[in-house]
């Protein structure tokens, strides 16, 4: 179901409970920040997740509530991410959904990392 980028946290959210080791997940990466781990039901070769340890529903909320030193570890993590699995020569793209027009449906901050082969074109 889609939901709001804005709207209040849900803590029973599937990332949520991830994050709590309440539900497994396919880790390939870890830190103070984030997580990161492969998605369900992958659109591109390499399909990961990269979600922040802190409570916030979309990349709107994250980019006017988190801290500074949360976003640039958040972002500095992805870049890394992106890097140790071999994707920077070849390329990749990062969508982060907010809300009902993107189609978000887990509402728990979340970028998708995609890459490992041509993605087709979004724009132009
Ligand atoms: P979005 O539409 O941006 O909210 O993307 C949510 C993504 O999360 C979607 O690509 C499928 C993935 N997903 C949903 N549930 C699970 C889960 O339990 N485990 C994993 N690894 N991925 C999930």
């Amino acid at each position: 179901m889609a939901v709001s980028g804005i709207g209040p946290y849900d803590p029973q959210n599937i990332f949520a409970k991830i994050l709590r080791g309440e539900i497994p997940c396919n880790k390939v990466y870890e830190d103070d920040w984030v997580l990161a781990f492969h998605d369900i039901g992958p659109k591109a070769p390499s399909h990961i997740l990269v979600i922040p340890k802190g409570a916030y529903v979309s990349f709107a909320d994250f980019s006017a509530k988190a801290s500074g030193e949360e976003i640039v570890g958040f972002n500095r993590a992805l870049g890394a991410i992106a890097r140790e699995l071999g994707l920077e020569e070849d390329g990749y793209r990062v969508i982060m959904n907010v809300g009902p027009n993107s189609g978000q449906e887990v509402p728990h901050y979340h970028a998708h990392l995609l890459g490992g082969g041509p993605l087709g074109a979004l724009i132009g």
